[in-house]
């Protein structure tokens, strides 16, 4: 097993439907993470020690999903130096709009990157960490560039397709 350099946490394993996206994602590019369920406002000492130790165990990107008063990303990331990415999960009465405020509205001195509400947030989370890391890393770099071409071919043979039918 390889050193994690993501950390994935969420509020519930009722978020993990959404969030195995960004699993995936890192996944796909051979991206070492761990996985915790975690929650502010039940476990909040947890939430604590996770991030306050998460740098010396060597991680150096946390992405935090939780719907609702999604505290999850701003607790975490205000025991942590480390850059947090925050997922706002869709559902309840609000259906999202809640967490999304909640994740994204941080006060100066504790940012939390937060991505879109919906199914391509895990994937930007995980997109974003990848980012993040290939700073410092040329090889992981050169596979975002071909992520890049990837997705610029799809729109190619989208434009065929369509093209195609007329
Ligand atoms: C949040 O509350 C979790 O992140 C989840 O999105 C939401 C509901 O949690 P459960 O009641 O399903 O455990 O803290």
């Amino acid at each position: 097993m390889s050193q994690p350099l993501v950390g994935i946490i969420m509020g519930s394993d009722s978020d993990w439907s959404l969030v195995q996206k960004a699993a995936e994602t890192l996944k796909s590019f051979g991206v070492a993470f761990e996985v915790r369920v975690i929650s502010a406002h039940r476990t909040p000492e947890v939430a604590g020690e996770y991030a306050s130790t998460a740098e010396a165990r060597g991680l150096k990107v946390i992405i935090a999903a939780a719907g609702g008063a999604a505290h999850l990303g701003g607790v975490l990331a205000a025991h942590t130096v480390l850059p947090v990415i925050g997922i706002p999960v869709a559902g309840g009465a609000l259906n999202g709009l809640d967490a999304m405020y909640a994740t994204l509205q941080m006060p100066a001195g504790i940012p939390v990157a937060t991505v879109t509400l919906g199914s391509a947030g895990p994937v930007n989370a995980a997109l974003l960490a990848v980012q993040i890391l290939g700073t410092a890393d040329p090889d992981l770099r050169a596979k975002f560039h071909d992520y890049k071409a990837g997705l610029k071919q799809k729109v190619a043979e989208g434009n065929a397709k369509v093209n195609a039918c007329l």
